[in-house]
């Protein structure tokens, strides 16, 4: 049985705040027709794709909040999506903001990605660790980063799942900036891992990196991918969301590190990728080894981080 996945990256461009579910949709489904068009087996959405990226506004109302959230999948408003999927005969990932009642009875936030089978089927879920920003106001930033104050850090872990003819990861966002993430997935020996991201091209706190955004962004994915011999599909919300300029550079990174595939613009735009999953052995069984050449008992980790 072939190894070989076709892999499609569905970069989205802005999404206004008043933007209905309905019309996000609408958008997905139609790049999910492109991406089918051009053979792909599985389409790889952003960073919580279905709204604006609403962490940039400072909100007190928590209804008004919960209007960004989904307390179910699939919700009505995206049923549709699943229909596309069940039509074209395609998996789909996507990043979502997700509502839970947990069993003690309170509610919790999480900012999540899914994979999901043509058949429905939620195969992976994901709830992101590395929440950048902020909790508060903080007046003298152009635009807000209130990751901190929307989300609970993620309470899954980094798990991995053996679907698609493959094993299969999830990160989001500023999770791949973190080489333990990458790491985490590597020793799990995932084959895949689908990223989405809302990254700003500028970074208030630091603000001299401004013009790095592009090259950080591709940095730590293809490190990721290089170091764990994995692929890497990384998905961007790009373009001038509610005047925020948020990078592109969506792109399906080969386990060798190279870019297989990249976009070439800021708006909704498909790219497509032949993912040969079996190429993952060629690092894996090599130069990355992990059982023959990595010695993590000499590594002296045990060195607290000074606060
Ligand atoms: N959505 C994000 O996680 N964005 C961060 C920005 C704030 C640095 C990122 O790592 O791209």
């Amino acid at each position: 049985m072939s190894r070989s996945l076709m892999i499609a990256a569905a970069q989205m461009g802005p999404i206004l705040r008043t933007e209905s579910r309905t019309a996000v949709v609408r958008r997905m489904i139609l790049l999910m027709e492109k991406a089918a068009a051009r053979g792909a087996e599985l389409v790889v959405f952003p960073e919580l794709a279905l709204t604006s990226f609403f962490p940039r506004w400072y909100l007190e109302d928590q209804d008004e909040i919960d209007t960004f959230f989904e307390s179910r999948m699939p919700s009505e408003e995206t049923l549709p999506l699943f229909d596309a999927a069940a039509r074209l005969g395609l998996s789909f990932s996507f990043g979502y903001a997700e509502k839970i009642r947990a069993r003690d009875g309170k509610t919790r936030r999480f900012n999540t990605s899914v994979v999901v089978s043509a058949e429905g089927e939620i195969l992976l879920k994901y709830r992101k660790i590395h929440l950048p920003g902020h909790r508060e106001a903080e007046d003298w930033r152009p635009f807000q980063h209130l990751e901190k104050r929307y989300f609970e850090v993620g309470n899954l872990g980094f798990p991995v799942t053996d679907a698609l003819g493959g094993r299969i990861g999830m990160c989001i966002c500023n999770d791949r900036r973190w080489p333990e993430t990458f790491r985490i997935l590597g020793l799990q020996k995932a084959e895949l891992v689908l990223t989405g991201y809302n990254t700003p091209v500028h970074y208030p706190p630091a603000p001299a990196h401004d013009h790095l955004q592009d090259f950080h962004n591709h940095l730590s994915m293809q490190a990721g991918a290089y170091q764990n011999g994995t692929w890497v599909v990384g998905v961007a919300k790009a373009g001038r969301e509610e005047g925020c300029d948020l990078i592109g550079g969506s792109c399906i990174i080969a386990p060798t590190g190279e870019i297989a595939a990249q976009c070439v613009t800021l708006g909704d735009e498909v790219i497509v990728a032949e993912c040969d999953l079996d190429r993952c052995r060629e690092i894996q069984d090599n130069i990355f080894n992990f059982a023959e050449h990595r010695q993590p008992d000499q590594y002296g980790l045990l060195v607290e981080t000074t606060p």
